[in-house]
């Protein structure tokens, strides 16, 4: 089989092979612009309007990508050599792949080279929805003031240098002004990172952001931008390079940056699109008065879960989440937390089926295909703690109810962030507050309790009598006997 670089040109050599876009794109304009093309968004949104875009009167919601970080360099050249093209291999559950080229992403866009024109893409009158997948972390929430962190720099350098912004609060900013300025109208900004609540997340960061940075801005952004929350989902982990070589091996298409991803997707929204929206309900979403019930068992059970496995996992030496799922000594101890913690919590909200989701979670967990790596789930944990874990915890405490398995869990990401698993071996921290971690998590083995006095991840639970006590009591025996051990003790109790 001949192989074919990916684009536009070669597109028509695919389609006896993979599936491919088969609307004309040319014909699609930018009703979207993404910021943030990493895996997950083309996983996932880029996915559906995929989908959506093959309905031949749907030619608004082609999407623009939007590179915003330095960092984003690579994504943003392979995506532009490609015509924005790539293939989605989905790994099926009995290990088949089903593979497909995305063609929704239609233009995009390097924010570094050319700030100006991103806050002009934004400001275009054809563009009526901004959407974001800028992880946990990218929201600039503090997390022991519950309020913005003015002190970031890069916060600063976009006051001061408004034309040629750092962060996604610059950029947004500046195109609503104009949009403003020129009469046109307001957009929707819709999140799809995993935050409780993200779209009003992203209304109150902004709106702060706009209250220092151009107040006049605020009251039109009330009136003329909508924020809906929604829950996304898509197990993606990063493409390895074997990904790549079996796709140019068994299909001849040589793409720099296939997506590879679980079957299983979920993007459940709230309806409220101030300048219209695409019908993603005919290609699967879901539209909902109220997303806060699903967020909630998303958040709380597989971010919540993924974040169990990735420590204990981490220490134990393993690489890959199916990997540590498929322990039975912590498949007990996943099912057990999920129960006596997490389900109590959440036994209140409407509309869910608990039950079920816990059974087909540890059923993706378990998806010896999917090889989602540890790493990927370790990184940014300091992000990731106080939305997917803490809140639970919070919720138990103040219904003096279980938080031992939270409790270990934490002790043992204490243990992780020292930079060494059970056996020595160094581990790969990737987070922004990775020198705070490894300081307080060094300063853990003389008093355990330092790592909780990291207020912008943990507030004030560190005053929690019993959560310390189940805290330190963890921290002491992961260290005496290591993780499986405490892990089959707890699980026999
Ligand atoms: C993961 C998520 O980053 C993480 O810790 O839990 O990326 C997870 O894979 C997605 O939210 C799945 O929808």
């Amino acid at each position: 089989m001949t192989t074919y670089k990916l684009n536009n040109q070669n597109l028509d050599k695919f389609k006896d092979r993979v599936a491919t876009p088969k609307y004309n794109r040319d014909n699609i304009k930018t009703g979207i612009v993404h910021i943030g093309i990493g895996g997950f968004h083309r996983a996932h949104e880029a996915f559906y309007t995929d989908q959506l875009l093959h309905n031949e009167s749907v030619t608004d919601w082609g999407i623009c990508g939007v590179a915003l970080l330095d960092f984003d360099t690579k994504i943003y050249n392979t995506l532009k050599e490609q015509d924005g093209l790539y293939t989605l291999v989905v790994k099926e559950l009995d290990g088949t792949l089903s593979k497909r080229i995305i063609g929704s992403i239609v233009e995009c866009l390097y924010a570094p080279e050319n700030p100006v024109k991103v806050i002009e893409k934004i400001a275009s009158p054809e563009v009526k929805i901004v959407t974001l997948t800028i992880t946990e972390g990218g929201y600039n929430y503090n997390e022991a003031t519950g309020e913005f962190n003015f002190e970031n720099p890069l916060i600063q350098q976009d006051i001061k240098h408004p034309m040629a912004p750092k962060t996604v609060f610059g950029y947004l900013t500046q195109a609503l002004k104009l949009r403003k300025e020129r009469g046109l109208k307001g957009v929707t900004i819709q999140s799809c990172d995993n935050i409780q609540g993200n779209g009003h997340m992203t209304e109150k960061m902004l709106l702060s952001y706009v209250k220092v940075a151009e107040p006049e801005l605020a009251v039109w952004i009330d009136e003329n931008v909508s924020f809906p929350n929604a829950m996304v989902d898509r197990i993606t982990p990063a493409t390895s390079p074997v990904d790549i070589s079996n796709l140019k091996e068994t299909s001849g298409i040589d793409d720099a940056w296939p997506v590879v991803c679980e079957p299983f997707k979920q993007w459940v929204i709230e309806d409220d699109f101030i300048a219209g929206r695409p019908v993603w309900e005919n290609v699967g979403a879901q539209f909902v008065e109220n997303v806060e019930p699903f967020e909630k068992m998303k958040l709380q059970l597989l971010n919540a879960g993924h974040s169990v496995l990735g420590v204990l996992g981490a220490l134990m030496g393993y690489e890959t989440i199916d990997e540590v799922a498929n322990n039975p000594n912590i498949n007990t101890f996943l099912r057990a937390y999920m129960k006596q913690e997490v389900a109590p919590v959440l036994k209140a909200l409407e509309g869910v089926d608990l039950e079920s989701y816990e059974a087909s979670l540890l059923q993706r967990f378990g998806n010896i295909y999917i090889k989602d790596q540890i790493d990927r789930i370790c990184s940014e944990s300091s992000a990731k703690f106080p939305i997917f874990i803490l809140p639970t915890v919070y919720t138990q405490l103040k219904g003096k109810a279980h938080i031992e398995h939270a409790a270990f869990v934490v002790a043992a990401w204490a243990i992780y962030s020292r930079g060494f698993d059970e056996k020595g071996k160094v581990l790969n921290i990737k987070d922004a507050l990775k020198p705070t971690l490894v300081k307080e998590a060094i300063a853990s083995e003389v008093n355990p309790v330092a790592f909780l006095e990291i207020e912008s991840v943990f507030g004030k639970l560190k005053d929690s009598e019993v959560f310390v006590e189940a805290y330190t009591k963890s921290y002491e025996n992961i260290k005496n006997h290591g993780v499986e051990r405490c892990v089959l003790e707890m699980n026999t109790n």
